[in-house]
């Protein structure tokens, strides 16, 4: 993958846009987002064959725009799919077994500590992802929000390493997060709920 790729990540499953959420991803294809990955948790998420219909339509939708789709945790979902690839925490499969399962694929792991960073770079990730930066109303379990003191000393231990920040990121933030060395944002809540995606991902995505 190329570090541009990182630039507009949108995240996305069916609780956090419940109100068509395959016209939202299209939307958002249209308006430009640079990866697309599918997060299907929380409260009402799909599951079983209901979840891989709906992940293949998202498939589908960005094979058409030529945007990478990712799938987070489910790595049994994203090898059965022949995902472009998976995103892991810390608390999933180990990235060795991953890594040996997705040669060829994107593989992205979250961060928080250099020494997670470490092990992400030198086990062969492709991206990592870093935050939440900013305060999130998305993930039920996040961390307390980090700034981006992390992201630049990230940014400064491994200057050509693709890093895209993540975690209540808006349109006032977003140029923040780049300052300190990310290629991009990863963003659910401000693409999700903007009446003016077009706006907003052209926004998003300016240095
Ligand atoms: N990981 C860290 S913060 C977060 C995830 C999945 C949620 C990001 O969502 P939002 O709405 O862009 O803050
Ligand atoms: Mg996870």
């Amino acid at each position: 993958m190329k570090r541009s790729n990182l630039s507009v990540y949108f995240i996305m499953g069916t609780p956090n846009c419940q109100h068509a959420p395959l016209a939202v991803i299209k939307d958002a294809l249209q308006a430009g987002i640079t990866m697309f990955q599918l997060r299907e948790k929380g409260e009402h998420a799909l599951v079983g064959d209901e979840l891989e219909a709906f992940a293949r339509a998202c498939q589908a939708l960005c094979a058409e725009y030529n945007v990478p789709f990712i799938v987070n945790d489910d790595v049994e979902l994203a090898r059965k799919l022949g995902a472009n690839g998976v995103h892991v925490g810390q608390g999933d499969q180990a990235l060795a077994e991953i890594r040996a399962q997705f040669l060829g694929k994107i593989v992205g792991v979250s961060v928080h500590t250099k020494e997670e960073l470490d092990l992400a770079v030198e086990g062969g990730a492709d991206y990592v992802g870093i935050g939440p930066i900013f305060a999130t109303q998305s993930k039920a379990d996040a961390k307390a929000p980090a700034g981006v003191t992390f992201l630049h000393e990230a940014r400064v231990l491994y200057p050509d390493f693709p890093i895209v920040a993540i975690g209540g990121i808006t349109i006032a933030n977003a140029s923040a997060t780049r300052a300190a060395g990310a290629d991009g944002v990863a963003v659910i809540s401000t693409i999700c709920q903007s009446t003016n995606r077009q706006q907003t991902i052209a926004n998003l995505g300016q240095y």
